[in-house]
Parts: C-alpha cells; sequence; structure tokens
C-alpha cells in the first residue's frame, strides 16, 4: 500500500479515508478489531458531519481498508492519542506501540510521520524506537538504509474535518531535510492548503502553540465572564462592544473548556519548561475551575425551591457534535446529579445517557420542549444550533443560566 495509518480514531479514520479518496492505497490499523470491523463496513464510529459519505466511497472503491495490523508501506503515519500522565507529562505509551507493531514492516527509505500532538522532542523519541526495534536501519539519512521520519500535526476542527482536512494549511517538520522534504511530498499529494516545512521540534511546538493560544484567549473570556457576574455587567453585551474595536476580538465564554486538545495540549509546554510558563498554566486553572462557578450559582438559585427540577441542555464538549470527551457540560450535570435536584438533560446529538449518569434515577434524557416545560431551572451548558431557535420568551417564568449567551441577542 502507499499509507498505513496506525490509530483510526476522530483523526486517523477521517485522514486515512480522506487521502484514499486522493487516489492513494491506504490500510488503516487499529488494535481494536470491533472498530476494524466497523470500519470495513463503512459505519462510522462518531459522528462527523460529511464523513459517511466519504467512508462509503472509499470502502467500496477499495482504496480503504482496515485491519489489526501493520503491513509494507511505502509511508505510515501514527495517530494514536497522546494522553497526559498524572504529572501532565505526555504519556508516549501509545505512540511506543505503535512504533514497535510497524517496526518490523519497516524497508529502508520508508516515511514514518507522527501527526499525534505531542510534547517537543517525542518525534525524535519515536524515531529512536523504531531503530530500537530495527538496529538494521538507520537515522543518517546518507545511509543506503536509511528510515525518514517526520512530525505533521494534525490541525483540523471536529465538526468541520471535512473541509479543514483539505484546505488547512500543514506544518511538516523531519528530524532531517530529506524527511522533511519526504513528508512535504506526501502531504501535497493530498492537501490543497499551503505546506510550510520546519524541523521535527518546532513543529511540535507550532501545534502546542496553536491550541495554548485559544486556551489563554477563552481563559480571558471566562475570567472577563466571572468578573462581569460579581460586577452585574452582561459579559455577551461587553464582549459584542468591545470587539467593534479594530485590534479586539475576545473570545466567547462558557462552561469551561473541553475536547481532549484545548484542554490538554497546554500542559505539554507547562512540563516541559514547568518554571517559564506561569500564563500558560493560569489559563488552564482558569478555565478547569469554570465548571465549579456554574455549578455554585445553579445550587444558589434553586436553594429555595423545594425538589427543583433543571433542564440541562447540552452535554457534549462544544456545539454541534456528539463528543463527551472531557466535557465541562457533562461534569458540571455529573455533579449536579449527586444532590438531590431532578435533571432533564436534553442532547439532540446522541440517543443514549453515558453511564456515568444513566445510572441515576434522578436523571433522564429528555425531549427539548419536555425538559423545559417541566423545569424550574433552565440551564444552557452547549450553543448546540436547536437550543438557539427556541422562543426563549414562552417561559419567561423560568430561571435561567445561560452559560453560552445563546438568548442574549
Ligand atoms: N470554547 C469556548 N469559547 C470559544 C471557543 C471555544 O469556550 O470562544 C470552548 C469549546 O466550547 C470547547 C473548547 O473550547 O469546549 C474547545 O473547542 P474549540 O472549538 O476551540 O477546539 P477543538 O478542541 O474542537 O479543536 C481544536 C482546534 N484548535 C484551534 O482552533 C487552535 C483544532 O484546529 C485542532 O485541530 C484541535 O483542537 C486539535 O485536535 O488539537
Amino acid at each position: 500500500v502507499d499509507v498505513c495509518v496506525i490509530g483510526l480514531g476522530y483523526i486517523g479514520l477521517p485522514t486515512a479515508a480522506f487521502m484514499a479518496s486522493k487516489g492513494l492505497k491506504v490500510l488503516g490499523v487499529d488494535v481494536n478489531q470491533t472498530y476494524v470491523d466497523k470500519i470495513n463496513n463503512s459505519e462510522v464510529p462518531f459522528y462527523e458531519p460529511g464523513f459517511s459519505s466519504l467512508l462509503k466511497d472509499v470502502v467500496s472503491s477499495k482504496s480503504l481498508s482496515a485491519q489489526t495490523t501493520p503491513i509494507e508501506a511505502d509511508s505510515y503515519i501514527v495517530a494514536v492519542p497522546t494522553p497526559f500522565n498524572d504529572d501532565k507529562t505526555v504519556d508516549t505509551s501509545y505512540i511506543d506501540s505503535a512504533a514497535r507493531s510497524l517496526a518490523p514492516f519497516l524497508r529502508p527509505k520508508a516515511l514514518v510521520v507522527l501527526e499525534s500532538t505531542a510534547a517537543p522532542g517525542t518525534t525524535e523519541h519515536m524515531a529512536n524506537v523504531l531503530i530500537d526495534e530495527r538496529p538494521d536501519l538507520s537515522l543518517d539519512p546518507e545511509s543506503d538504509n536509511h528510515i525518514l521520519i517526520a512530525h505533521c500535526p494534525e490541525r483540523v476542527l471536529p465538526g468541520k474535518i471535512m473541509e479543514e482536512m483539505e484546505s488547512n494549511a500543514r506544518v511538516v517538520g523531519g528530524i532531517n531535510s530529506q524527511s522533511s522534504r519526504a513528508a512535504e511530498r506526501l502531504y501535497r499529494s493530498f492537501c490543497t492548503g499551503e505546506i510550510l516545512v520546519s524541523n521535527a521540534r518546532t513543529a511540535e511546538m507550532a501545534k502546542l502553540a496553536e491550541n495554548s493560544f485559544r486556551d489563554v484567549n477563552i481563559a480571558f473570556a471566562n475570567e472577563l465572564s466571572i468578573v462581569c457576574e460579581s460586577l452585574d455587567i452582561n459579559v455577551w453585551e461587553l464582549i459584542s462592544l468591545a470587539n467593534h474595536h479594530p485590534r479586539v476580538n475576545i473570545l466567547q465564554p462558557g462552561p469551561g473548556v473541553g475536547g481532549h486538545c484545548i484542554a490538554v495540549d497546554p500542559w505539554f509546554i507547562v512540563s516541559s519548561a514547568p518554571t517559564l510558563t506561569p500564563l500558560i498554566r493560569t489559563a488552564r486553572e482558569v478555565n478547569d475551575g469554570k465548571p465549579n462557578k456554574v455549578l455554585d450559582k445553579v445550587k444558589e438559585l434553586v436553594k429555595g425551591i423545594p425538589s427543583p427540577t433543571i433542564a440541562a441542555l447540552g452535554i457534549a464538549f462544544k456545539a454541534d457534535i456528539d463528543d463527551l470527551r472531557e466535557s465541562p457540560s457533562l461534569s458540571i450535570v455529573e455533579q449536579l446529579a449527586q444532590s438531590e435536584l431532578r435533571i432533564n438533560v436534553v442532547e439532540p446529538n446522541i440517543s443514549v445517557l453515558p453511564s456515568s449518569l444513566s445510572k441515576l434515577s434522578n436523571v433522564e434524557l429528555s425531549k427539548l420542549d419536555d425538559a423545559i416545560v417541566g423545569a424550574d431551572l433552565v440551564l444552557v451548558l452547549v450553543d448546540h444550533t436547536p437550543f438557539k431557535a427556541v422562543d426563549h420568551s414562552r417561559f419567561a417564568n423560568k430561571i435561567v443560566v445561560d452559560t453560552k449567551g445563546i438568548w442574549n441577542n
């Protein structure tokens, strides 16, 4: 095959399918057999707009197939999870085992690209794992037996993966210039966006810097929302006014920052340079502290109401997706559910509640109208499109906590 993609999650699978749709012969590899079977049946394991038909096309044309073990390929893309350890350093165990699984199949001059987000130095670490497994190969580009290693961080936005996969600019950085050039050629063959060539460490740091930039800016918005609340100022109006300044663009506050990227990646910078990163660390702490502020407010507001019922609108980590990973909204609902409150959860993008909620007798998955009609307090946690369309003047008699400001304008 042309490319073997190791790890068929939220990034690896769309990348594999996308490359296959651009004429490359692709093998997807994942340790999870059930997942592999699903993919070979063209079943999309998660919701992403526009992805289902692309997967059907490339599986039926046999441009993409999946199995649990790698094979020989010109190029490999490693797109496995990089969670953090308890001390917030990057956990490379998935990268290490992906590298060990593909090492036996490596031919001289093969290219291995790490797409998983990782701390500076991780691509070099992966290269060393490969050479430990295959001492007959070399990282020296002058050797006949050399292999090529690069980092190319993924930058697609969940919810917009199909458009961004094709048109986003990509940063590629090799452990040497030959590796950079090989990676550049690969990505040029299926991306229409600019391919920006650097070295591995800079490419790693670029990705972390992008997500930290967003985290710091969301923290600024979240801190403003807390300040405004205490000063009785409408933060949404405030931000809209300030954003009329030609050089100001404040992001939107919310119930906290979720997902597996923005809430994680800044820690990789902090753990790489702990004494040099007070701003990045504080931004993380501000965003992680936001769910508690929402909880305190809701508990305060329902204090006098006997057996209160709450309509919780949204548990996904952001609008118009079904992804619950690191979701601040889910964690707020889980914590509220520990009290005597009745909670009707509305989440249009899922059909069953996660087990942390479904096992509780005071929590139910409801339809939007039913939940609102029966509620004492309406708690907006996600700005899903159907929520924005609700005529909220209908329930003027209810207490509303709108963490996303969807009914403000
Ligand atoms: N959020 C706010 N206020 C805002 C914007 C976002 O509270 O103004 C919250 C969201 O509700 C969500 C979290 O931040 O809980 C993250 O959402 P997001 O849409 O900012 O980002 P992700 O995590 O879906 O995707 C990010 C993107 N990175 C950047 O925009 C710099 C994406 O391009 C990356 O590929 C992705 O991380 C990744 O995989 O690293």
